[in-house]
């Protein structure tokens, strides 16, 4: 079938033919494999996640607990082992997921279903599971749970080899498949994510019906057959197709126009394709904060309305940022553009690592521009560093993305290698059957300077392309929401083997095309300035506000630094800022120094640190978005 002959032009070079070397993301993917996975773990055992499984199973008595959506937090955290596992052997860790497995799989009813918030009981099922299976879908999660096993099982699979956690999925799959579809059951899911799951499903077994059914999922939204629709809040206001603006829950959202992408890409569908690319225009537009973060709105953990950006009371869940990195990475390798590589650095480093401690197991779910030290809303704490939550999304989240980053630093199209993260690292990439080995060396983000050396196996013509940042070419993202204040971006510097080249940018890329026929090193410098950033008038939150960037990291003053009050501090536009690197400060960071003015109108010194280290030093006040003075 046509359908299924296609695929993204561009593949991202997987993480088992990557390994990260550097001194930034590796020690927290070491945290995150040695700390994070199985703290999570720990946790679910604690809050009786897994023993849910056992109850449906009928191994062990009691009533079901916690959220219904409670087992995706075991399948994800499953998930992240899985990637642990492929970054290293562990067989006690692969020993544990295995007796996880075998209580997933007891916990299967005969004919695949899956849920133990229904299973355990079904005649006194949680409040919002519906009476029965597949009703009250706008609000139920048993579709958006076994999204997440697919995944998970997928991973394992790829990671193990061991097929039994997959065919209890692919057993679930079948089961659903036979339930809905435009002759069946035509209704769709509140929160999505099964659509991912189903084409992961596709992707590993080359079985069309799974893609068929991730489309028709997609495809129904919008579309009242015979039902109600959920709404904006579920993105189930129009077709798809039609949706201009993002809005409604945003981690709903990212995972939704991720699988559109996805669909995009493997229909070669151009209605698909447009309406990604206009959605993305709206949120980049209009609705992403500096940070990367997406999800403006505490009420319905939701997108707002065009420029509604706020500071204080800004939601930016950690899930929705990972939910923002997993679409923007769909958009390059569907399109070549950098600048989807950009919003995914921009989240990367900013809003989606705010979400964890260094520490692996203290987190913020939601992730707001400045703090007051006291404000909270109606989730467990946006205030201070947590261990845990009750809906637990974002640590569980966390614990599948960071063991599988090394994945998004490179892709390959025909001839051309593109390097999209600077992150030091070494890389096989087979192209046209020939071997290229990369090794990246740098410091960034704190240092400027990146050197690749590429080795072919044979000499071979191909192009390198490297991705040049936004903040390289003055424009902090492809959307006027943003502008940096001063008009120069400092020098790029580009050689190989010590010789200025020429090179041809475009679509956000340095590019090098020329017979690689020996080992070469190729340097870039970047210019990592410190830059002041400006937001679009229209945003009232930060309008006659400044905030200040250096690379790909967004700053904040905090209170641990400062002794004024730094959601009064003021920044004139000339004023002279520096840096200095402090490598035993918060793990190491960089900070910025300079003379604001505070409250009072006096001058005031000041330390800005990365916007990713607040809150590891007790509850105060944060600030991203200082009072600009003109002058
Ligand atoms: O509903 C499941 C997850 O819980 C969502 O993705 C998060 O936003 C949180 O509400
Ligand atoms: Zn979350």
């Amino acid at each position: 079938m046509s359908e299924e002959r296609h695929d993204y032009p561009i593949r991202a070079i997987p993480a088992t033919l990557v390994s990260i070397q550097d001194d930034f993301w590796q020690p927290r993917i070491e945290t995150a494999v040695d700390v994070t996975i199985p703290y999570n773990f720990q946790k679910c055992e604690e809050t009786g996640r897994i023993d849910n499984f056992d109850k449906a199973a009928g191994v062990m008595p009691g009533a079901h607990e916690g959220r219904f959506y409670n087992d995706s937090d075991v399948f994800k955290v499953i998930e992240g082992g899985a990637y642990a596992l492929q970054l290293r052997p562990d067989p006690e860790l692969e020993a544990y997921i295995d007796g996880l497995i075998e209580k997933i799989a007891a916990s299967q009813e005969d004919d695949g279903y899956l849920y133990t918030a229904r299973t355990i009981d079904p005649a006194n099922v949680p409040e919002g599971c519906g009476p029965d299976r597949w009703s009250n879908l706008c609000v139920n999660h048993e579709l958006y749970n076994v999204g997440h096993m697919y995944e998970s099982a997928v991973a394992y699979f790829e990671a193990t080899g061991k097929s039994r956690y997959l065919d209890v999925a692919l057993k679930n799959a079948n089961l659903i498949d036979s339930v809905f579809g435009t002759d069946k059951v035509r209704a769709v899911p509140g929160h999505q994510e099964i659509e991912i799951g189903l084409i992961r499903l596709f992707r590993l077994t080359g079985d069309g019906k799974y893609l068929r059914l991730a489309k028709f999922f997609l495809n129904e939204r919008g579309h009242a057959n015979r039902r109600e629709l959920c709404g904006a809040y579920c993105q189930d206001h129009l077709p798809v197709t039609e949706q201009d603006e993002v809005m409604g829950h945003a981690v709903r959202a990212g995972y939704m126009y991720s699988a559109m992408t996805d669909v995009a890409a493997l229909n070669d569908d151009p209605a698909y394709s447009r309406a990604v690319l206009v959605l993305w225009d709206n949120v980049v537009g209009k609705k992403l904060a500096l940070t990367g973060g997406i999800g403006a709105r505490h009420e319905g953990e939701a997108f707002g309305n065009n420029y509604e950006l706020p500071n204080l009371t800004a939601y930016n869940e950690t899930c929705a940022a990972q939910a923002n990195i997993y679409w923007n990475h769909r958009l390059f390798l569907l399109t070549g553009h950098g600048k989807y590589i950009d919003i995914l650095e921009r989240t990367l480093y900013n809003g989606f690592l705010a979400g964890v401690g260094l520490d692996g197991k203290s987190f913020f779910y939601v992730n707001p521009l400045s703090s007051d030290g006291q404000y909270r809303f109606n989730r467990d704490d946006n205030m201070t560093r947590q261990p845990w939550f009750n809906t637990s999304c974002c640590p569980t989240n966390i614990a599948r993305l960071l063991p599988a980053l090394s994945q998004y630093i490179y892709a390959r199209r025909d001839r051309a290698i593109f390097v999209n993260l600077f992150i030091a690292s070494e890389a096989r990439i087979l192209l046209d059957g020939n071997d290229i080995a990369l090794r990246q060396e740098s410091d960034y983000p704190w240092d400027s300077r990146i050197r690749i050396y590429v080795e072919p196996a044979q000499a071979t013509n191909f192009a390198l392309k490297l991705r040049l940042p936004g903040f390289a070419r003055q424009r902090p993202l492809l959307s006027d929401l943003y502008r940096y204040l001063e008009d120069d971006a400092g020098q790029i510097g580009l050689t190989v083997d010590g010789r200025a080249v020429e090179a041809d940018f475009a679509d956000g890329y340095i590019t090098i095309t020329r017979l690689w026929d020996s080992p070469t090193v190729v340097e870039l410098d970047l210019p990592l300035r410190i830059r002041r950033v400006l937001a679009h008038p229209a945003v009232d939150e930060l309008r006659d506000k400044v905030a200040l960037e250096r690379g790909p990291i967004v700053y904040a003053v905090e209170a641990a630094d400062n002794r004024h009050d730094v959601l009064e501090l003021g920044l004139g536009d000339s004023s002279a800022l520096t840096t200095k690197h402090q490598s035993e400060l918060l793990g190491g960071i960089t900070s910025i120094h300079g003379m604001g003015i505070d409250g009072a109108g006096n001058p005031a010194e000041f330390i800005a640190i990365p916007y990713y280290a607040w809150g590891h030093r007790g509850a105060g006040k944060m600030n991203v978005w200082l009072r600009r003075q003109q002058t």
